[in-house]
């Protein structure tokens, strides 16, 4: 490959070979079903009791759900799309001038998902922006397309703003006080992907995001509106979440299994790709602080099944591995 990135203006006919997986690991498209089920949850309904319930509900059983009526407005979420859009297709030598593939940076475009650990790469571009506190990271972020900053931060503040409802609704769903995950976090960090996943021509060999779960505590997921390519694990089969208009889909991400001891599943997903179209999605992650102690919140028979630990050892763990491997959350088991 010539360029760093996927998103170069290139138009590969054949997949290469670094992006082929191997046969026992591939998506196996044909046999993904539509994910019928998949909780919608009305986040402008006036009885709160009903969303604690829906919202406790989904957690346990899918670890993920959609929201609407959530208060993000339209236009932040147009905005948002257009400028991580027109971001996609500047020049590829706009775009390297910001290229890294270094984890530990702060705002980079990158490709695949951790290209020092993988053994076989993802068909996916990424733009992954630390976005909390706004004025620290907003000036180190992308100049070019012009509006990026201003959308970009407008769109964040709204999105942070749904995601501290959504964990007071949880904790109340796990029995406990509304402020409960929100004082165990700690100040939240929150970073941003904004993922670029470009028409592959052998889609059936390749994705543009393994099965993983997220590390973070809760991610809200702005899907294309237009192609669909989520997919999450349910019941030991892979479904297909169609985009629903106006929402968000809302994964419970590791913390937040740990801190419920199980209860609350972080949700195995993936990202794959298709011939014909170009996809976006843009994932805002809620993060712990580095020193928040991750520890059950509530008590039950089991005891335990997580030791004790900080957010940030969780992370360097998390990334210093490939999202191939066994669950991370594995590797902190009592
Ligand atoms: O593109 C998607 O729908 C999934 C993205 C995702 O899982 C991620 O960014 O971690």
């Amino acid at each position: 490959m010539d360029t760093k990135v996927l998103s170069s203006g290139i138009k590969y006919l054949t997949l290469p070979e670094s992006y082929i997986r191997p046969e026992s690991e591939r998506p196996r498209l044909s046999e993904v079903l539509a994910c019928e089920d998949v909780p919608v949850i009305d986040l402008g309904c006036e009885d709160r009791a009903q969303i604690v319930q829906q919202i406790g509900d989904a957690c346990a059983n899918f670890g993920f759900f959609q929201v609407i009526n959530h208060g993000v407005s339209l236009e932040g979420v147009e905005k948002m799309i257009g400028v991580a859009s027109d971001f996609f297709r500047l020049p590829v030598e706009e775009k390297l001038k910001v290229y890294s593939d270094d984890p530990s940076k702060t705002m980079r475009l990158s490709t695949s998902f951790n290209l020092h650990k993988e053994k076989v790469h993802n068909w996916r571009d990424y733009l992954r922006l630390h976005c909390y506190p706004l004025d620290q990271y907003v000036p180190e972020w992308p100049s070019n397309p012009p509006p990026f900053k201003e959308a970009v931060s407008n769109y964040c503040a709204e999105v942070r703003e749904l995601g501290f409802r959504l964990q007071e609704l949880i904790s109340e769903s796990l029995g406990l006080e509304k402020n409960y995950i929100k004082k165990a976090l700690g100040e939240q960090g929150q970073h941003m992907a904004v993922n670029y996943y470009p028409p592959c021509p052998e889609p059936e060999l390749t994705y543009g995001l393994p099965g993983h779960t997220d590390p973070n505590a809760l991610t809200i997921l702005l899907q294309d509106s237009q192609v669909a390519g989520l997919q999450v694990l349910r019941n030991g089969k892979w479904l297909a979440v169609d985009p629903h208009p106006n929402a968000f889909v809302i994964n419970i991400g590791d913390q937040l299994q740990a801190l419920s001891n199980g209860r609350y599943k972080s949700v195995w997903h993936r990202a794959v790709v298709n011939a014909e179209k170009a996809r976006m999605s843009v994932a805002s992650f809620l993060c712990p602080n580095d020193d928040a102690l991750i520890s059950p919140a509530t008590q039950d028979e089991v005891g335990p099944i997580y030791r004790d630990f900080t957010y940030g050892e969780y992370y360097k763990k998390f990334w210093s591995r490939n999202l191939d491997q066994e669950h991370c959350l594995e590797l902190f088991k009592n």
